[in-house]
């Protein structure tokens, strides 16, 4: 048994048995974070720009300090897996009667296959040390970036994402808390100097400065967290971005040095590589949970992906896809419907308007009041 207040060489069979697993980057911080990081949290939320995601302001005063979530915590040993594409994720941004789904999201979902492998080492690092420890990757209430940059696993950068010197944007974290005292890592320093190109490419200005994120007027927010009708002001704007954004993360010059992701279940899958808007609105609940079985995207249910689907059409120019909307007019759903006459009002205004008309004289109040509500 090592002892946790002297745990010679354990760091460095961490790292390998960590590798073993397949996690392409591991470093150590202590188990805690710096003043300025808790400010810069209250900062944010105190200005609202944690928009719907009320869990973010619930949990506060845990997500501020490891030792806030658990007391025992000495060590955080930051975990990262590379999911680096093999082509350029804007490509189908040029083409829109296909859907652009991110890159994180095109493959398996990644919150399964880390939480496996962290608890994998979790297990093997309990038998070595008889400490406790936790697991964490994404949902619990964490800041992984500063931990990340405090273990030198990268730095926040202007887009407020990890940037790694060897992966770029593109780099998964997860971590455990240990009660064993780990002897820690350098933390990273900033790289981006005078570059821009993250902050200039966002195409609805969701950086209200360097290092700060609006997440109200992030696509990724609201495409995936936010419930209601977007915003009209940033349906435009949101192009043919169904699932998630990465137009910040993939113009980062840091990517020169990152290669493709060496995990099969994070290869995007052939079918959501560009998929055809047409047929993506034409799912119902059970081809949704069929088609996204094991993909993040189940996560959001049919209802939001469909009202994402629908103002990629209603962005595409093509006329011909104004069927596709008219004939989600009377769908279950208000939010698919609504989204269904905006699409329409784009396509095919007179279209729009004679059914309007008939449904007035027919007295359906349904659809004219969705008419009101989201134009
Ligand atoms: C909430 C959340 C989101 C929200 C908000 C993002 C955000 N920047 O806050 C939304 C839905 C928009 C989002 C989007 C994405 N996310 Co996200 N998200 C998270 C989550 C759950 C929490 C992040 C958080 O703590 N936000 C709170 C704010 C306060 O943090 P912050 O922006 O980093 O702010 C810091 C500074 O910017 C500064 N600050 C912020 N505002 C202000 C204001 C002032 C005045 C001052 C002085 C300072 C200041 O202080 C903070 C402390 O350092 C993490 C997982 C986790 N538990 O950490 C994943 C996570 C950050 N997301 C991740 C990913 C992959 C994405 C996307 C790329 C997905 C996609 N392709 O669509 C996008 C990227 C968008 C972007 N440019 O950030 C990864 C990032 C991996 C990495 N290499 O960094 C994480 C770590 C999940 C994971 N386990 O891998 N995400
Ligand atoms: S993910 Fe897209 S919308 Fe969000 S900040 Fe980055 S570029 Fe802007
Ligand atoms: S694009 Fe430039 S400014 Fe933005 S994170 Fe990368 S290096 Fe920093």
């Amino acid at each position: 048994m090592v002892d946790p207040e002297n745990p010679d060489g354990l760091k460095a069979r961490i790292v390998e048995q960590a590798r073993a697993l397949g996690f392409d980057a591991v470093r150590i911080a202590k188990a805690e974070l710096a003043p300025a990081i808790g400010e810069g949290l209250d900062a944010y939320l105190d200005s609202g720009r944690q928009g719907d995601m009320a869990w973010l302001a619930r949990d506060r005063d845990r997500r501020r300090d490891p030792r806030g979530l658990w007391p025992e915590a000495r060590s955080v040993i930051v975990l990262g897996v590379n999911y680096g594409p093999d082509a350029d994720p804007l490509e189908v941004l040029g083409r829109p009667d296909r859907g652009a789904i991110s890159v994180y999201a095109a493959g398996k979902d990644y919150h399964d296959i880390i939480k496996r492998r962290l608890k994998a080492l979790g297990r093997w690092l309990a038998a070595e040390t008889g400490q406790p420890l936790k697991v964490f990757v994404d949902t619990a209430p964490v800041m992984e970036k500063p931990l990340a940059q405090s273990a030198g696993l990268g730095w926040q950068g202007k887009h407020t994402n990890l940037v790694s010197r060897e992966f770029g944007s593109w780099l998964f974290l997860g971590e455990i808390f240990t009660a064993c005292a780990l002897p820690p890592d350098l933390p990273e320093t900033d790289h981006c100097g005078t570059c821009d190109a993250c902050q200039t490419i966002c195409p609805t200005a969701a950086f209200p400065a360097p290092y700060q994120l609006d997440a109200r007027r992030c696509i990724s927010y609201l495409t995936i967290e936010h419930k209601g009708p977007i915003p009209l002001e940033f349906r435009a704007a949101m192009g043919n971005r169904i699932y998630g954004c990465d137009d910040c993360l993939a113009v980062c010059p840091w990517n020169k040095f990152a290669s493709q992701t060496a995990e099969m279940a994070f290869h995007p899958r052939a079918e959501l590589t560009a998929p055809r808007l047409a047929d993506l609105a034409m799912l119902d609940d059970a081809a949704f949970r069929t088609l996204f079985a094991g993909s993040p995207i189940k996560r959001i249910g049919r209802d939001r992906f469909v009202r994402n689907v629908l103002i990629a059409i209603g962005n595409s120019g093509a006329a011909e896809l104004a069927g596709v909307a008219e004939s989600l007019l009377d769908d279950n759903s208000p939010l698919v419907r609504g989204m269904a006459v905006w699409v329409l009002s784009r396509l095919a205004p007179r279209r729009l308007a004679i059914t309007l008309e008939r449904r007035d004289r027919e007295k359906d109040e349904n659809v004219l009041a969705e008419w009101r509500d989201v134009t």
